[in-house]
């Protein structure tokens, strides 16, 4: 092999190790947090809030701590959890929850959900909407929900 082929191939080589790389870097940040079950209840015409829930499932070695969640469809969303205390059923609200590692999480109803708060009509036409999860390291992801009356 000439010089030059040989400089050319080896140039070839590191790009194709350089784009492999790259890509299962993109992929391992992507596939931290899987999103299923994804679900809002939007509860009778009228109400300005609504709950949504879903099972995230942390597949990475280390905690995700879950920030903000936000929608351009809603006014604000808060994570709430529920309780029963003497009978009566309490909800707080919860600022900075750790997805712990390798764990499924289940936002549910009377458990930890997600209030919609500010919900208007629009919501009911809509058959997806996109609801957005910023955590401190895992990275932001975008997930579509499911509406239902
Ligand atoms: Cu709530």
């Amino acid at each position: 092999m000439k010089e030059k082929n040989y400089l050319l191939f080896i140039g070839l080589l590191a790009i194709s190790v350089y784009f492999l790389t790259a890509d299962a870097k993109a992929e391992s940040i992507k596939k931290t947090l899987s999103f299923s079950n994804t679900l809002i209840k939007l509860g009778p015409p009228g109400r300005s809030n609504a709950a949504a829930y879903l099972d995230i499932y942390n597949n990475s070695d280390v905690a995700c701590i879950l920030e903000i969640v936000k929608s351009n469809d809603v006014k604000k969303i808060e994570i709430h959890s529920a309780k029963m205390e003497s009978g009566m059923m309490t909800m707080r609200r919860e600022s900075d929850v750790s997805l712990p590692a390798n764990y499924l999480t289940k936002l549910s109803p009377m458990g930890m959900h997600l209030m919609l708060i500010g919900v208007d009509e629009s919501l009911w036409e809509k058959e997806n909407v996109m609801i957005n999860f910023v955590t401190q390291d895992c990275g932001i992801f975008s997930v579509a929900f499911q509406v239902e009356g």
